[in-house]
């Protein structure tokens, strides 16, 4: 019994360094003026959604924001192939990034954020997959 709990704890305890699974893909909407907008949250340590869609070729106006709380946060997306250099700290109120991603593929964005010798914030889960498309 002592066994299966120490072991069970030990699960638990190594549990928020496993990334969580991928959520669907969401695609961004095209609105009437030829932008497509998308809304991110980021927070303890997540992305959502951490799956997003983007056209190439077409303005990207993504609005991020972070949940209320102590730990700071931060969005990196960087692809020089796709044209996209991006790194911002997060607020609540939420700040616009603008881009136009150059092609099409699959480029990650995460948090670069860390403590000291813990885990960065991407290795804990911070993290998510921008896929551009025709
Ligand atoms: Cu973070």
């Amino acid at each position: 019994m002592m066994k299966g709990r120490w072991l069970r704890g030990l699960v638990l305890g190594l549990m928020p360094l496993v990334p969580e699974a991928m959520s669907a893909p969401v695609p961004a909407r095209l609105d009437p003026d030829g932008v497509q907008r998308l809304e991110v949250v980021g927070g303890s340590y997540f992305f959502r959604p951490d799956h997003i869609v983007v056209k190439a070729g077409v303005p990207v106006e993504l609005t991020v924001s972070r949940e209320p709380g102590l730990v700071p946060h931060s969005l990196v997306i960087w692809s020089p192939r796709m044209g996209i250099d991006v790194e911002v700290t997060l607020n609540s109120l939420g700040r616009v990034i603008r881009f136009t991603p150059e092609s099409t593929g699959q480029t990650p964005f995460y948090c670069r954020e860390k403590l000291l010798f813990f885990a960065g914030h991407r290795a804990r889960g911070m993290a998510g997959i921008m896929e551009v498309v025709e």
